[in-house]
Parts: structure tokens; sequence; C-alpha cells
């Protein structure tokens, strides 16, 4: 298969450097790890590398080097698209190349063929409660796709290591072309009349989302999810879901095993589910007006929020140091598409005034949006109103950059991680000056 054959070609330039990082430069000290970093998320401390994508404070996120309005502008569409295929987006993650159009028509293609859910697994979410959360469905159809692993069946056979990231890229494909249907099948059962609506030959990965929960609104919403999944797929490799999976992935645990881990993180309010609470917010501001809030109104409201304690979510950013190019692109769309829509016009109002009133407090490091304060509200124009299922089309776009990290991670002979923990009373002595007495094999 193409991907195959690109990454083979690629691969001894790319393991002849990294190779050489680790012999002649073992001892390079990268950084240095304070206390509060330890007690504090191990915020900052570089201990991953990857070359899938990179969050930059002041550009935002490059995807294999590519700024969000470049991979926007040079992937190639569809004939009567605005927004790139999925497949071609997925030829650069895993390639480092930018594909041709027929390139990424032939990944489009390889996912046709893999892209029906197994009767099983549809068997296995319709027999849940009716109450259990999207991304716990999501999360089982993963696992329960994994029973079909080549990477796991290979490696009983005494796969040879350098051949591990062989079957992680077949996994990847078959496990990334089911997503669309899996999300479908869960979305028709928790809130529809448990349709099973079989993928459409004639369209797109990400477009065939919108047709298989048959959105009336089809050919924009196909666009929503073509421009939604192109911009989530990736967020460098350290954040919870990423690094999860690549933490699961290294103990040669299967991507279909790792993915659904990472969707697990995911599914955490501080991270995936974290673009609910965003369009929450959102309408309580709505109700609480009876039209848009002018300006001073809106300022008013931010600044009583903020009063009683509560974040402002949709702004500020772990990273960022700037308006989130993601934002900026769906801000954009909706520009397009929805201008009239009184979300949107709220969106809209609340940027113009809120980096102000946060800068004000003189605290929050990052002022401006981050890609959930508009992620909801183009989802909600499009009548997918049911916010705890936002979480899991970002995880659709997610597994896209967790299984590239993967099969790059194999590629690259990534062994087993397994960093250091330490006790409280080791971390006295240390601050003590007394003589440290743990060993760290390097
Ligand atoms: N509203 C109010 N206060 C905010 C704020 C916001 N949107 N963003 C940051 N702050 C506050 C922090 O709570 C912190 O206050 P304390 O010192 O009193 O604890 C202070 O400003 C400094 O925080 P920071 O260093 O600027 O931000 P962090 O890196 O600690 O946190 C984030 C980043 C995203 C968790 C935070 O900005 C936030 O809670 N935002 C709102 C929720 C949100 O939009 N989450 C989605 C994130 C999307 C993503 O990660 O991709």
């Amino acid at each position: 298969m193409i991907l195959h054959d690109r990454i083979a070609e690629i691969l001894p330039a790319w393991r002849d450097r990294v190779n050489h990082l680790v012999t002649e430069h073992r001892d390079f000290k990268v950084c240095d790890v304070t206390v509060s970093q330890i007690y504090q998320g191990i915020r900052g401390v570089q201990i991953q590398v990857t070359d899938i994508s990179y969050v930059d404070p002041y550009e935002g996120l490059r995807l294999r080097g590519y700024t969000i309005p470049e991979v926007l502008e040079k992937l190639p569409r569809l004939p009567g698209c605005e927004f790139p295929m999925a497949g071609g987006l997925y030829y650069l993650l895993m390639t480092d190349s930018l594909p041709s159009y027929e390139e990424a028509l032939e990944v489009e293609d390889e996912w046709k063929k893999y892209a029906v859910i197994p009767q099983y697994v549809i068997d296995m979410i319709h027999t849940m409660p009716r109450n259990t959360h999207p991304m716990t469905l999501f999360s089982q159809g993963i696992m329960a796709l994994g029973v079909d692993s080549i990477f796991s069946r290979q490696y009983l056979n005494g796969l040879a290591k350098s051949d591990y990231w062989i079957p992680t890229l077949d996994d990847s494909i078959r496990l990334t072309a089911k997503l669309p249907a899996l999300a479908a099948v869960i979305y028709n059962w928790k809130y529809r009349d448990g349709s099973v609506i079989a993928p459409n030959p004639d369209l797109d990965w990400s477009g065939n989302f919108a047709y298989m929960i048959e959105n009336p609104n089809n050919h924009e919403y196909e666009e929503l999810c073509r421009l939604f999944f192109l911009l989530h797929s990736d967020h460098e490799g350290a954040n919870v879901s990423a690094h999860t999976a690549h933490l699961v992935n290294s103990a040669l645990s299967d991507v279909y095993l790792a993915s659904s881990a990472a969707m697990n993180g995911l599914a955490g309010p501080l991270h995936g589910l974290a673009n609910q609470e965003c369009l929450r917010w959102l309408l309580k501001v709505y109700n609480s007006f009876e039209s848009l809030p002018s300006k001073e109104e809106m300022a008013d409201f931010a600044r009583a929020e903020l009063k009683s304690g509560r974040v402002i979510p949709g702004y500020g950013h772990a990273v960022l140091r700037t308006t989130d190019p993601r934002f900026t692109a769906q801000y954009e769309f909706a520009k397009k598409y929805l201008p009239d829509d009184e979300l949107y016009q709220l969106v809209c109002r609340i940027y113009e005034v809120l980096p102000g009133i946060l800068k004000e407090t003189g605290k929050v490091k990052n002022p401006y949006p981050n890609v959930d304060a508009i992620n909801g509200t183009l989802q909600y124009h499009y009548g997918v109103r049911e916010f705890d299922f936002y979480t899991v089309l970002f995880g659709v776009s997610r597994i896209l950059g967790i299984t590239a990290h993967a099969v790059w991670a194999r590629a690259l002979n990534k062994p087993i991680e397994r960093p250091k923990s330490l006790t409280t009373a080791i971390l006295e002595e240390r601050v003590a000056g007394k003589p440290d007495t743990v060993e760290v094999e390097m």
C-alpha cells in the first residue's frame, strides 16, 4: 500500500538521524526538572520527541511542519469540496510529505475497504445500558475491533523488531477506516432510532460521517466534518491522550489497545470533554440576554463570572500564547456558512471583549480563544446538539494523529517507556543537600 511504500523509502534516513543523536549525543542534557514541575503535572518537561506535529506558542499547531492555513491550502480536495480529504491529511501525517490528489485518493480508497463495522461490535454497543457515555462506547468499540489486530497476531508468531511498524500501520489503517462508522453507530443508537447506515462508497472518510448520521444539512455538514476532523487530528505528543497512547503502545500493546486507552484520557473534563463545557457556558450567556449583548453588557457579565472565581471556558491555553489557529479556521467557516447564527454572533462578541478583560486580571497567560470556544457552536448549528457526543468527534479525528505517532514510534524502535518515580523522603533529602542514593540506568 502507498503508505507502506513511502514510509519504507524514507525510514532509513530517519533511523540514521535518530541513531546519530542517540549515539553521538547520548549525554547531551535536554532540560532540568524542578520539584515544582514534578508536583505540577510535569508541566513543560521535554520528555517526548515526535515529528508528526508541534505546537508553537505564537503560531499554533504545525502538522508535519505546516501551519493550519498551509495545510488547508495545500492538501488535495475532492471536486466541488472546499475542505481537504482526510486521506491526504493521513498521508501527510504518516509520510512527512504532501500527497498528490491521486495519493490522497489512494488512502481514501484503502479506508473504504475496511470501513464497515462488524456486527458483533454493533451488537455489543446495542446491549449496553442507554445511559452509557458515548466516550465509553467509543472506547469499548475500539477495543472490540482489536480482536483482529494484525500486529498482535504477527508478534506472537515471532515478528522481527525492525518490522514492528508494518503491522502497526496495517492495524492503523483498518482502525481509522472504521472510526466514522463506529461514531455513527454510537450516535444513531444513543440519540436516534438505532439504525445502522452503511458507509456511502461515493463519499470520502469525513463526509461519510455526515451521511451515516443522516444529517439533514448534508453538504454543509460534510464540509464542517472535513474541517473539524482535520483540525483536531493532532496536537503534539505529550498531551494526555497522545502520551497515554504512546505509553501503552510502548509496551507493544497494539494500536487498538493504545487508542482505546487514549480515548479514556480524552474523555476527562480537563482534556477532550472541555468542548462540551464551552458550549454550555455559551448557552448560559445566550440565555441570560434577550438579544445579542452589547460590548458593555458582555464585559460586565464576564467580569462577574471572573469575580465569582469561575474560569471562562474556551479561553486560555497551557502552551499557546495567541488565538488558536484552529479557532480562526472555524471562525472563518462560520463567517461564510452561518453568519446569521445567533450563537456565532455571540462568539464574535465575546471575542471582541474577553481578551481585554482576561488581560486585566494580570494572571491569565493566554487571554485568547482556544479551539473549544467555537467547536460546539458549529455542531449545534447543524443539529448535532448532544453535547456529550462532541468528544467522540474529537476522538475520531485525534486517532489519526495517535496512530501516526504509534507507527513512527515502532519504526524508530522506541523502547518501552519507563521513567523513574521517587519518594517524598528522597526529595526532602535531596533538597537538604544529602548525597543522592538513587541509581538511574541511562
Ligand atoms: N478564565 C479564567 N481564568 C483563567 C482562564 C480563563 N479562561 N485561563 C486561565 N485562567 C487563570 C488560571 O485559572 C490561573 O489562575 P490561578 O493562578 O488562580 O490558578 C491563571 O489564570 C494562570 O493560568 P494559565 O497559566 O494562564 O493557564 P494554565 O496553563 O494553568 O491553564 C487552561 C490552561 C486551558 C486549563 C486554562 O486557560 C483554562 O482553564 N481555560 C478554560 C477552560 C478551557 O478552555 N479548556 C480547553 C483547553 C483546550 C486545550 O487544552 O486544547
